[in-house]
């Protein structure tokens, strides 16, 4: 069983998800439309990721015996000034989840709740290398630089980017 602060916290929690997959597709949107087709192919897989985190929390909920709440997803971010700007979006959206799983798992330790710490060490991990891709094509763009092909030539580039341990 998980308390009802938990609970909301975790549904809280499954909403962010359903935020990031969301973003994440508006993002894929934004680069196919610029001509930015790898960068549009990555940010569909990553929202696709996303949204597989949404569905193991809201199981999670569930198999412990709790409300899981399909959340409402609003305010997403369509427009964006710059290729570069995508990316930092995701970097900072990345960070804030990170910090968002920190607290929870803060919270659980807090109640004793070490089945939900267990279940979250998962996303821990995960966040460690959604991080490190999201910095790493940030990074192209210092690397490589924007000027002539360039962009075209981080686009090719963020094909490439894996984890590896
Ligand atoms: Fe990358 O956010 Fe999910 O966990």
């Amino acid at each position: 069983l998980i308390s009802q602060e938990i609970e909301t916290l975790l549904n809280q929690q499954i909403q962010k998800e359903a935020h990031s997959s969301s973003l994440y597709l508006s993002m894929s949107s934004w680069c196919d439309q610029n001509g930015f087709d790898f960068s549009a192919d990555y940010f569909a897989k990553q929202a696709e990721e996303e949204r597989m985190h949404q569905l193991k929390l809201f199981k999670y909920v569930l198999d412990m015996g709790g409300n899981a709440i399909s959340p409402e997803v609003t305010g997403i971010k369509t427009d964006f000034t710059s290729f570069r700007e995508v990316f930092e979006d995701a970097l900072e959206a990345e960070v804030a989840i990170t910090q968002s799983i920190k607290n929870l798992t803060g919270r659980c330790h807090k109640e004793q709740d070490f089945v939900t710490v267990e279940f979250l060490n998962w996303f821990l991990k995960e966040q460690r290398e959604e991080e490190y891709k999201a910095r790493r094509a940030l990074e192209l763009f210092d690397v490589i630089g924007e000027e002539g092909t360039g962009r075209w030539e981080i686009d090719k580039h963020v094909n490439n980017i894996a984890y590896s341990e």
